[in-house]
């Protein structure tokens, strides 16, 4: 075919300028101006996005090049004057005129709507969908593009622009002269610069790093393949270059994704495989996080809102590790039960690549995959992918640490299940033992009242007495059950108090959890400063993060800061809050003062609890933010985890619980 093309481009070429337009080419014009005329149409906006997405157009040309094995290399240059280079080192466009058309191939891809890559539907079986809808659209939608391609031995070029016709209308992507040779070449590829249309664009300041964050992602989704992204000097401080190329693939892409977590075993599950034509790829990896991620493409193109491929992915992976736990020594058949689909994907980062023939995108963004085939490929691909990775030995530890973790949210899920209902009783719960514990605030307004968590019934009772019972609530947690080590959070939820704490709040548990119903504005927690009230803080904020995470991000989450000293002069008291501010302390007092070390709240009376740690007037309070929930958090699940060593290691590293600035270091936030 190369020699075919050389011939009947020889033949076209050398002509320039000669070109005259017979009806079709008007034809083929008024197409373009179809999508200067309603850019979103084809664009979607013309704002960043639509402007970003010409850049993605082109790409998507050469990645497709690759993808077909042709092409290793793909450079994109954000130039000096705002255009855009992309350029690749693949076969270059073909160039042969087309029979009918009678232009080049090249230039029928600038120039006919729909026509990127589809003059060759054999090597184009994966590309497609909503993406590529082409050159030409660029084109279009450019103050003037430049084309180059190399092949054949030649270096051949043609240019657009868009152009004022004789009746002062705008017409986008008219070609200067018909595609030209210009020169020899010992390389191939093709090389494409354009400049956006600013008369069709609100800006057309392209923004590097979405740029740059979306080679990244195309160069994960394609194995191998080199993605270089050049900023030109001008458009930043000094030329940048940043290389992508990712021999992992999407095993890198969920390493990517972890590299700040802490997966739980050492390397992302690689799955591939094809089913009733449609070709699968998945690796996934599970972190000791909670939140389940899941980033779906078909074609290289993102599926945002998921469809048939996610939910085969869910489907396979559920039914492989039920059946792998069914079979499993460590969980007892009752425990195994208690397993559901989600459990399994707690902490879970997952990516799914799918390439199938004709694709079909729903919803109102398109953004979800429709094609109903794809579930039932996707689900045998990663179930038997699954099944046979962990018929090897080697794999057991992994199996069991994804078996733990599921086992661990099944029971947190069962609980928090519990706690809902317990919430919505909450009516009849108000009247009965539970809220006895309790002791609630007379004032009704809600912006004003407060309530502490006290950790221990003697300093529950101190700080009864000392409150002013028109806006501050008490509850007293109960040491003792709090201070058992290796208790879940699941067991904690089900402790009397917390049940207390949910109905006291009033404002729902979990996705029920209505920040605008809560029945305090703040949330005080007081406890010792030693590992006991370091325990309870910990997990007080744990299970804020978990069930009440708008609490927080809202902050209404507070430590309060008892003193830890109190030095005395005949009636000069001074009350001091950390070791390092004791110094100063007794020296401002001079010689014979009284020093009192608190080890607890219980050791205050109610005047000092008031003056020091309740009086709104004079009290520090630390202002919990989401930051310090997750470190709490992480610090239970090592607290409460299996392994005694990193446990012991981390409290301390972690916890210095004599000290008040520590626990500032812990908590991290402002003082107010
Ligand atoms: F579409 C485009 F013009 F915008 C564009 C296409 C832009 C860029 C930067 C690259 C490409 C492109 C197209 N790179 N590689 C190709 N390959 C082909 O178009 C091609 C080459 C050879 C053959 C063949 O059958 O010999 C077929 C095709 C489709």
């Amino acid at each position: 075919m190369a020699e075919n093309n050389a011939k009947l481009v020889g033949e076209k070429l050398g002509k320039p300028n000669t070109k005259s337009y017979d009806a079709k080419d008007i034809q083929i014009l008024e197409g373009l101006d179809a999508v200067r005329l309603r850019p979103g149409m084809y664009i979607g906006t013309t704002g960043p996005k639509g402007l970003h997405h010409l850049v993605w157009e082109i790409v998507d040309n050469s990645v497709d090049e690759a993808a077909n094995g042709f092409c290793s290399r793909i450079n994109v240059s954000l130039n000096k004057d705002g255009s855009v280079t992309v350029e690749d080192n693949g076969r270059g466009i073909p160039v042969a005129i087309h029979p009918v058309k009678k232009v080049s191939a090249a230039e029928v891809v600038f120039t006919e709507l729909h026509a990127g890559g589809k003059f060759n539907n054999e090597n184009y079986s994966y590309s497609g969908g909503l993406h590529g809808v082409g050159a030409s659209v660029v084109n279009a939608l450019s103050r003037w593009l430049k084309l180059e391609v190399f092949r054949d031995g030649k270096k051949y070029i043609q240019e657009f622009e868009s152009k004022e016709d004789a009746n002062g209308k705008v017409r986008g992507g008219v070609p200067l002269y018909s595609l030209k040779e210009d020169g020899a070449s010992i390389i191939t590829g093709t090389k494409v610069t354009f400049m956006p249309d600013d008369r069709i664009f609100e800006s057309i300041t392209f923004n590097p790093d979405t740029i740059k964050e979306h080679l990244k992602e195309v160069a994960f989704l394609n194995r191998g393949l080199e993605i270089n992204f050049i900023i030109q000097a001008e458009v930043e401080e000094e030329s940048k270059l940043y290389t992508f190329k990712f021999d992992g693939g999407i095993v890198d892409f969920v390493k990517n994704i972890n590299e700040t977590k802490n997966s739980i075993y050492a390397e992302p599950i690689y799955i591939s495989g094809e089913s009733d034509g449609i070709k699968v790829e998945v690796s996934m990896q599970h972190t000791d996080s909670y939140t389940e991620s899941i980033f779906s493409y078909v074609n290289n193109i993102q599926t945002p809102d998921g469809g048939t491929h996610e939910i085969g992915f869910k489907s396979g992976l559920t039914k492989a590790l039920s059946d792998l736990a069914e079979k499993s020594n460590s969980l007892k058949g009752k425990d195994a039960g208690i397993l559901a689909g989600e459990d399994f994907r707690e902490g879970l980062t997952t990516v799914i690549l799918v390439k199938m023939k004709t694709v079909e995108f729903e919803g109102q963004t398109k953004a979800k995959l429709g094609n109903p085939q794809a579930r039932p490929a996707v689900e045998s691909v990663v179930y038997s992918g699954l099944m046979e990775f962990f018929s090897d030995k080697k794999t057991n530890s992994i199996l069991s640490s994804m078996l733990d973790k599921a086992l661990s949210a099944a029971k947190v899920r069962e609980a928090s299940r519990k706690a809902k209902e317990i919430a919505r009783q909450k009516n009849s719960i108000e009247n009965s033992t539970l809220i006895g514990k309790l002791a609630s605030c007379t004032g009704k307004n809600y912006a004003n009242n407060e309530i502490f968590i006290v950790e221990g019934d003697s300093a529950g009772g101190s700080c009864k007495q000392a409150r002013d019972r028109h806006f501050q609530a008490i509850l007293p947690l109960r040491g003792k059950p709090l201070n058992v080590e290796k208790k879940r959070i699941d067991q904690v939820l089900m402790n009397e108090e917390f049940r207390t704490l949910i109905s006291a709040l009033g404002a729902g548990i979990g996705e029920d959890f209505d920040v605008n119903s809560i029945k305090y504005n703040k949330v005080i927690i007081l406890a010792d400063a030693d590992q006991d009230g370091f325990h309870i803080r910990s997990i007080l904020l744990t299970f804020f993060f978990r069930y009440m995470k708008p609490l927080i991000t809202n902050g209404h989450v507070f430590i309060g800061l008892p003193p830890l000293y109190r030095v005395a002069k005949r009636d000069k008291v001074e009350y001091v809050y950390s070791d390092a501010e004791l110094p100063e302390a007794t020296k401002r007092a001079g010689k014979g003062y009284k020093l009192q070390r608190y080890k607890g709240l219980g050791e205050m009376d109610k005047d000092q609890l008031w003056e020091t740690t309740m009086d709104p007037a004079q009290r520090t309070l630390v202002q919990v933010t989401i930051d310090d929930a997750a470190e709490a958090e992480k610090i239970i699940s090592t607290w409460m985890g299996d392994n005694v060593e990193v446990r012991k290691n981390y409290i301390a590293e972690h916890a210095n619980f004599s000290r008040a600035d520590s626990l500032s270091e812990f908590i991290n936030g402002k003082k107010k």
